[in-house]
């Protein structure tokens, strides 16, 4: 179903059809911005961040759900836009179901500006039983000759705060500290938050789980074609200077996010595709 959602921009909500779960996709950048989870007894539980200062004022990115990091991650690619420009843009609504959607972005002059290929981008979101969710990222080469990306979907957990909640799964895994600016090894058995973080991680296995102990809740990230996981988040001062998160609202999220970062771009060649895939389940704190 089509409806005005958060700044009164056009969504598509979506219900699961075991009733466990509804979410909102914002056509501006495909952007998941709502997952909400109902169990049994309990009332709907948002499990997804967008900040109260995110502006939505396309063709500003959203400060909160999923944004599309497309086609580079951070400034790992030949553009000069961190992230690149797909959470940037209107994509088209292509099917939806009373459970599940797509969106589609398609190259076009103003993509053709910034970045000199042809694609489609695919995004599509589908509800499961028991409050689960999916969504994948279909990337399409529909040009005559080659071309590289890397991607993420960028998504921001809410948190009962952030010193309450770890990341489980990345040890002995290496990472690029994008704070530090340099490679480090995490011999952690879970990443912490006193400050900022801000790790791309090469090689993340599936799945990884965060865990948020001051709601007793855990959410298992389980991955495919996505190589590499990113945590991050900004600590006081860096959010103070990021006018839509400011210097309150940086306790109550964690991204974790699906990427194809530091393992290395994908090359896609004229006809060939690639697909992402991401499949997200809350739980309960003992119970996983
Ligand atoms: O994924 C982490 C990161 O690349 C950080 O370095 C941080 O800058 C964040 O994304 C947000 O980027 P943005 O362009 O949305 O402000």
């Amino acid at each position: 179903m089509m409806q005005a959602g958060a700044g009164g921009l056009p969504t598509v909500v979506l219900r699961a059809a075991d009733g466990s779960a509804t979410a909102t996709v914002h056509q501006h950048g495909a952007t998941l911005t709502s997952w909400a989870v109902s169990g049994a007894e309990k009332e709907e539980e948002e499990l997804l961040f967008v900040s109260p200062l995110a502006v939505f004022a396309p063709p500003k990115a959203i400060r909160g759900g999923a944004p599309i990091c497309f086609p580079q991650f951070g400034s790992l690619g030949p553009l000069k836009a961190q992230h690149g420009f797909a959470r940037n843009m209107e994509w088209a609504v292509d099917e939806v179901a009373g459970d599940s959607c797509s969106l589609v972005l398609c190259s076009d002059a103003a993509t053709r500006a910034e970045w000199p290929h042809h694609f489609k981008l695919t995004m599509q979101v589908s509800l499961l039983p028991n409050g689960a969710l999916q969504q994948s990222l279909r990337v399409l080469n529909t040009g005559d000759s080659p071309f590289e990306f890397t991607t993420a979907l960028h998504t921001y957990f809410r948190v009962s705060d952030v010193s309450k909640a770890s990341v489980v799964g990345l040890k002995g895994l290496s990472y690029f500290d994008n704070a530090a600016g340099s490679l480090a090894t995490d011999d952690a058995d879970a990443v912490t938050f006193t400050g900022e973080v801000d790790r791309a991680y090469i090689g993340a296995p599936s799945p990884l789980k965060l865990v948020d102990l001051g709601r007793g809740a855990v959410v298992m990230v389980h991955k495919e074609g996505f190589q590499d996981a990113v945590v991050w988040n900004p600590w006081e001062a860096k959010a103070a200077g990021m006018a839509d998160l400011g210097p309150e609202h940086w306790r109550g999220f964690v991204c974790v996010e699906v990427a194809q970062a530091r393992s290395g771009a994908v090359t896609l060649a004229p006809g060939q595709d690639w697909e992402g895939r991401l499949r997200l389940e809350r739980d309960t704190l003992g119970e996983s």
